[in-house]
């Protein structure tokens, strides 16, 4: 049997029925990994290009056998067939789906960054990620998730009630 690895992921969305996006970019994720864990939903307040709805975003922990660019090939394949636009960069959109840390490995190609290079800067990232795994440590930063939370303004970043 191939390695398993450990991947954090992002989830985003601020177009259309926001929660049932991520519920459903979720469910794909679980056709090429294993989803362990999910945290709470979050309302967040649009980070770079503010003129756009909130989001709602969250942040799951898959195992798969999947090497990175193949991981993010699968990625990239949701986000179209869920009606991803290309457009501008920070453009609202459907669903985004981020691969945030995958193991330990420090990663820089064209294409593809790991660890993802603004997770430490982004409340909206960290708040999820806290949540399911504060003691992981970030393996360029090295520090852990926790600890970068305390670092970062959580205003903008509010529970959503999922019931
Ligand atoms: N994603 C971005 C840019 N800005 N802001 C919030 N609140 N949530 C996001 O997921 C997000 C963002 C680029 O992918
Ligand atoms: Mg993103
Ligand atoms: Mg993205």
């Amino acid at each position: 049997m191939a390695a398993q690895h450990v991947v954090y992921v992002g989830l985003g969305s601020n177009l259309g029925e926001r929660l049932e996006n991520l519920e459903q970019g979720i469910q794909r994720l679980g056709s090429f990994s294993s989803v362990e864990k999910i945290s709470s939903c979050y309302e967040t307040a649009p980070v770079g290009y503010l003129d756009q709805p909130d989001f709602l975003n969250m942040v799951a922990a898959l195992t798969t056998e999947l090497p990175p660019h193949e991981l993010l090939r699968q990625m990239k394949l949701i986000e179209d067939q869920m009606g991803r636009k290309a457009s501008f960069r920070n453009a609202p959109r459907p669903i985004d789906i981020d691969i945030l840390l995958y193991d330990d490995i420090v990663l820089e190609s064209p294409d593809l960054v790991i660890p993802h290079p603004r997770m430490a800067e982004r409340a909206f990232v960290l708040v999820p990620l806290a949540e399911i795994a504060p003691d992981i440590v970030h393996p360029v930063l090295h520090e852990r998730v926790a600890d970068l939370l305390q670092k970062v303004d959580r205003n903008g970043v509010r529970r959503f009630s999922t019931d």
